[in-house]
């Protein structure tokens, strides 16, 4: 019996030993990441986050250095350098992957989301779940979304109706999807990156915008553009890519520790954004620009048909945003963020 125990004891100490130096052993991993904002921003301060959860969850040997203020390169530049493994992670909108994994263009379909609430269920349970693992087979493993709240239109003159955007020439987001999006508004879509839209803005290269007020704000578009129109057109949410060439190359035991931490950032993704948008909203108004609430929103609704028919063909797409309008909202939960209670109204 006692030698029975000695034996095991024994036994139970070599395993102990073996993972000691496992651990010791494993190669320590220095993750870089890279988003357009600069170190205030949400979806920065969120990924700094995640950063910091995988180093305290292993001691320091997984860490994650964050370069801000688009400092390697466009969304569209880094979204490449994270398929080649030159860059391990990358913070976009969904958006900058609809040309590289068609499916991403069903959560930035317009008016699809209902409220924050719903876009939150939608994108926490299946759907969320399937649309991410759909960029896999393009070189990359979906880490988390993050907030983005809701985009308007943004120009030199107020927007109350669909009337309003005909002829306008509409900064979009490089994707196809975009494209669509303002040509159905009667617009001319130009597509190009957030980098040159303050000059755009600034020259009348473009007349107009259409972004989140965070983002009006953080880009300093409302110096320009003083007509905030709450539109809300699109939740197209924030996406963390991870470099599936850099994914192979960790064990399974990493590769679950970093989807832990990102999911454990959403968390505070959402309360950094939910305070973002009330100071953002706070700087734009007292840097002078109106906020337009009377807009009629179902107008520009039902010009979408044709985004709608050009981008929801393949069953999967026509399954997922059944899937999607079927998420029941939560009981009582807010309704869609307003971005602005002590919003001035524009005149007509
Ligand atoms: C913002 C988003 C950026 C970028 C930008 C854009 O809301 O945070 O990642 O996609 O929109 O319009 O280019």
């Amino acid at each position: 019996m006692m030698r029975v125990s000695k034996l095991a004891a024994a036994a139970l100490l070599a395993i102990g030993c073996l993972n000691i130096v496992h651990a010791a052993d494993a190669p320590k991993i220095e993750l870089r990441a890279s988003d357009v904002w600069d170190d205030d921003y949400p979806t920065v301060r969120a990924l700094r986050n995640m950063g910091e959860l995988l180093s305290q969850r292993t001691n320091g040997r997984i860490t994650l250095k964050v370069f801000s203020n688009g400092a390697l390169g466009s969304e569209k530049e880094t979204v490449e350098q994270v398929k080649l493994g030159a860059l391990d992670i990358v913070r976009v909108n969904i958006s900058a992957m609809n040309n590289t994994c068609p499916i991403t263009a069903v959560p930035a379909l317009p008016f699809l989301f209902r409220s924050v609430d719903h876009m939150h269920k939608a994108l926490d349970g299946a759907p969320g779940e399937e649309i991410l693992k759909s960029c896999e087979a393009q070189g990359y493993i979906g880490l988390a979304y993050y907030d983005s709240g809701a985009r308007s239109i943004y120009a030199k003159k107020p927007v109350h109706s669909l009337a309003d955007t005909k002829g306008m020439k509409i900064r979009v987001q490089p994707s196809d999807l975009w494209v669509s999006v303002a040509n159905a508004m009667g617009a001319n879509a130009t597509p190009m990156p957030l980098g040159e839209v303050y000059t755009a803005l600034k020259t009348g290269l473009t007349d107009a915008a259409e972004n989140n007020i965070p983002s009006y704000e953080g880009a300093k578009h409302f110096e320009v553009v003083k007509f905030y129109s709450k539109t809300e057109h699109s939740m197209a949410p924030e996406v963390v890519m991870f470099s599936a060439k850099k994914w192979a190359s960790l064990s399974k035991a990493d590769q679950a520790l970093i989807k832990e931490a990102a999911k454990s950032s959403v968390v505070q993704n959402r309360k950094y954004w939910a305070d973002r948008e009330n100071q953002s909203l706070a700087k734009v108004i007292a840097g002078g620009a109106t906020i337009v609430t009377d807009v009629d929103k179902k107008s520009f609704q039902d010009a979408m048909g044709p985004v709608y028919a050009k981008f929801v063909t393949t069953d999967q797409a026509k399954a997922l945003v059944k899937a999607i309008q079927d998420v029941k909202d939560t009981p009582d939960a807010a309704p869609a963020k307003a971005a602005a209670p002590a919003a001035k109204p524009a005149k007509k």
